[in-house]
């Protein structure tokens, strides 16, 4: 058979923050070749797979250079001869050879490198576009591009707690369509920012990062801009937020501290409350990390009190980890989990999560990470997995419109027969 892998090697390359990250290189033996590229978070949670960080000297501790020889040595020397087309079998050999259950022996960056190159690689090989061959030949439906569009938190430097505030188009016929709504908003609000004389500089996934005066300005600037851009709210163009609360609480528990704001310390009720007011005023249809990811019962009450009109996601507490999202499953923390690949650090495990949310009737919401790379694996992945919807930065930054462009690409090839719904 040719689609037995050849060769393995990995090289050290830069994100979209100047940090290092790894790039993996794979060759069949039918002379097939394939790339990928590694993203990283900055807001992590605390049980996601271990990305391997030399902590030397160089780029601050930061080089990943100890990842890259894992998969030049070890993992390479594991897995060729093996059948690429065989993701489980490979995936599965690489946590076995790490034999830790956070990968953090090997590294998950080492390790995902190897999962995506060798997906990538067994698709080429079978002639057939990454989507098609992750997702069938029903694999037809684009995501609702949830954009986003405003951040604070951890991505940004003003007074804006919550983390980021994406534009949803999920009243557009086709995706390009909802590409176009978010991104004229995307300018609309841009106008408006500096009629108002208010920064346009953007945070990490090149949402605008105004020094609003307060989380309530932050929202009411993006209604502004949807009404001004001629898309009715609620209608055409709704809201997703992801608080990312572990970035405000600095235990990780039921305390919050709202200090880049200014609103000071805060309990799960109060942040409940506050939410209740902003559902009642604002046409917001998702909310991600409402609360931190040791505040089960708040999430569990967040989902009681508003999951039969939201969406409500567990990220940092989930980690696209089977072991979490059962857990969250059982006591009804949260009606959706997101889904970032390297949070558990395979393919063939964050399939795994994603097939779990589906088995409970649970959605799920593809994601970028903060750090990435003009890889568009993500995009394809997302389509493969018919979620409806993805998360991957704003209308500007090379590595967030890659992805961007790549779901127009598919929506095209598909000809005619693409889906597009929120639902
Ligand atoms: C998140 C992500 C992506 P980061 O919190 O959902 O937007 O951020 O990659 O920094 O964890
Ligand atoms: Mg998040």
């Amino acid at each position: 058979m040719n689609s037995i892998i050849k060769s393995i090697s990995a090289l050290e390359i830069l994100d979209s923050r100047g940090n290092p990250t790894v790039r993996t290189y794979v060759t069949l033996e039918d002379g097939t070749q394939s790339v990928s590229s590694v993203p990283s978070g900055a807001s992590t949670g605390q049980n996601e797979a271990v990305e391997l960080r030399d902590g030397e000297k160089r780029y601050n501790g930061a080089g990943v250079q100890n990842a890259v020889n894992n998969v030049n040595t070890e993992i390479a020397k594991a897995l060729i001869g093996k059948n690429a087309s065989n993701q489980k079998d490979i995936d599965y050999t690489m946590i076995a050879l790490d034999g830790t259950d956070n990968k953090s022996r090997l590294g998950a960056n080492a390790i995902l490198g190897v999962s995506m190159a060798v997906a990538k690689a067994a698709a080429i090989s079978a002639n057939l576009p990454l989507y098609a061959y992750l997702g069938g030949t029903n694999a037809v439906r684009i995501p609702v591009p949830c954009m986003n569009i405003l951040n604070g938190g951890e991505h940004a430097d003003n007074s804006v707690d919550f983390q980021e505030f994406m534009l949803v188009p999920h009243g557009a016929p086709t995706f390009k369509e909802g590409l176009r709504y978010v991104a004229e908003t995307f300018h609309t609000l841009k106008g408006i920012l500096k009629s108002k004389g208010m920064a346009t500089s953007v945070g990490d996934e090149g949402g605008f990062a105004p020094n609003c005066s307060n989380n309530e300005e932050a929202i009411e600037l993006i209604i502004e801009a949807i009404n001004k851009a001629n898309y009715k709210p609620g209608i055409d163009l709704s809201i997703a937020i992801d608080s990312a609360a572990n970035s405000f609480s600095p235990n990780l528990d039921d305390n919050y501290d709202l200090a880049w704001s200014g609103l000071g310390k805060m309990t799960t009720s109060d942040l409940i409350e506050k939410s209740a007011e902003w559902l009642e005023k604002y046409p917001i249809i998702l909310w991600e990390d409402p609360v931190s990811e040791g505040d089960w019962d708040g999430y569990i009450a967040f989902t009681k009190r508003f999951g039969d009109k939201i969406e409500v996601v567990g990220d940092d507490n989930f980690v696209t980890n089977t072991k979490y999202i059962k857990k969250g499953i059982a006591i009804g923390a949260c009606n959706s989990a997101l889904i970032k690949l390297n949070q558990i650090g395979t393919v063939t495990e964050t399939i795994e999560a994603v097939r779990m949310c589906r088995e409970a009737g649970w959605r799920y919401f593809l994601s970028h990470r903060s750090g990435e790379t003009e890889d568009t694996f993500l995009a394809d992945f997302a389509v493969a997995m018919d979620g409806g919807h993805l998360k991957t930065g704003s209308a500007c930054r090379g590595e967030r419109i890659a992805k961007y462009n790549r779901l127009l690409e598919i929506e095209h090839e598909l000809k005619g027969r693409s889906e597009y719904r929120w639902k």
